[in-house]
């Protein structure tokens, strides 16, 4: 019995401090994925197929999906489209150009062109982002490309409960930065920038990428009263079109139509599951790293064996 005891509390130790290094593994782990340098234009998917951009999740599980030619005002350059093998919602985390950076990526139905072909962004696409948990709108931020403010906007919500389309106002765009070929990207989809993705309706479908620094986005909360974030804060995200700044009138990703749902947070309400800033979903359970995992498994094992080990010493004990 005595040296069951000791062999325990021997064990343990170690696994104290092997579970540590293991936690000082994922914190690594998440400061490489912080520091990673990427572009606006890298490929949504490796050439095996692997997405190298973080696909936004529904909260009943799997890609939030939205379905094609559910916008509401004709124009299907403001259609959102994805299928179940083609997520159309995105973020990435990282460095662009030496400042850490959130970028978002989403796919719509037509590609609007010039008058030489080339592709040109005359609509308007705006990220809601829920950062306090509360089923409401924080900040907007919205990517013009048709009149005033063309460029990356916030945006404040209004005074109602900013929770569904009805309910939702917005201020007037606040310019953070114009269009350059560092934030922003308008294109034809193909096999290089999105391999896998099976072309919607008869039209070329268009891949809509924008970003902002990190520092920006804060600035732009405390801009409209809210607090900054860190890049631990779980944050729900919607998406969505709109013809006119102040209201939702077109398309919300992830939702049919613009209001699916009568609020935001009901299923195919249009917010994202929980994730963090730099697209990681919620952990279900945490932590999910390997090592971490290993960690659990052995400490699961610790318990048995010490359980194992009191059984024997109790049948031994109504033995004797
Ligand atoms: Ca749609
Ligand atoms: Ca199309
Ligand atoms: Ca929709």
């Amino acid at each position: 019995m005595l040296v069951n005891s000791s062999q325990s509390v021997s064990l343990t130790l170690p696994l104290r401090l092997l579970a540590a290094v293991a936690l000082a593994a994922v914190g690594l782990l998440a400061t490489g994925l912080q520091a990673q340098t990427f572009s606006i234009t890298d490929p949504t998917a490796s050439s095996a197929g692997n997405y190298t951009w973080a696909p936004l999740l529904s909260a009943s599980g799997g890609y939030l999906l939205d379905p094609a030619n559910d916008q509401q005002t004709g124009q299907t350059a403001d259609d959102y489209v994805s299928s179940a093998s083609n997520p159309g919602f995105f973020m990435r985390y990282g460095q662009i150009n030496g400042v850490d950076s959130v970028a978002f990526r989403l796919m719509e139905n037509t590609l609007t062109t010039d008058n030489k072909g080339n592709p040109s962004f005359t609509g308007q696409a705006s990220i809601g982002l829920d950062t306090t948990g509360d089923g409401a709108i924080d900040i907007v931020f919205t990517v013009i490309g048709k009149n005033s403010n063309n460029g990356i906007n916030y945006q404040a919500p209004g005074s109602g409960t900013n929770d569904s389309p009805n309910t939702t106002t917005l201020g007037t765009p606040t310019l953070i930065s114009a269009f350059n070929a560092s934030n922003f990207s308008y294109t034809a989809v193909n096999s290089t920038n999105y391999p896998g993705w099976t072309q919607v309706g008869t039209d070329p479908d268009a891949m809509l990428t924008f970003s902002l620094s990190f520092a920006s986005l804060n600035a732009a909360l405390n801009a409209v009263g809210k607090p900054s974030i860190t890049t631990s804060t779980l944050v729900r995200f919607i998406a969505f079109t709109s013809t006119q700044t102040n209201a939702i009138n077109q398309d919300v990703y992830g939702s049919t139509g613009i209001s699916g749902a009568t609020r935001f947070d009901a299923p195919g309400g249009g917010f994202t599951d929980y994730t963090d800033p730099t697209g990681k979903p919620r952990p279900t359970p945490e932590p999910a790293t390997g090592a971490a995992v290993g960690v659990l498994l052995a400490a699961g094992l610790m318990v048995r064996h010490r359980r194992r080990s009191r059984a024997d010493e109790a049948s031994a004990d109504d033995v004797g």
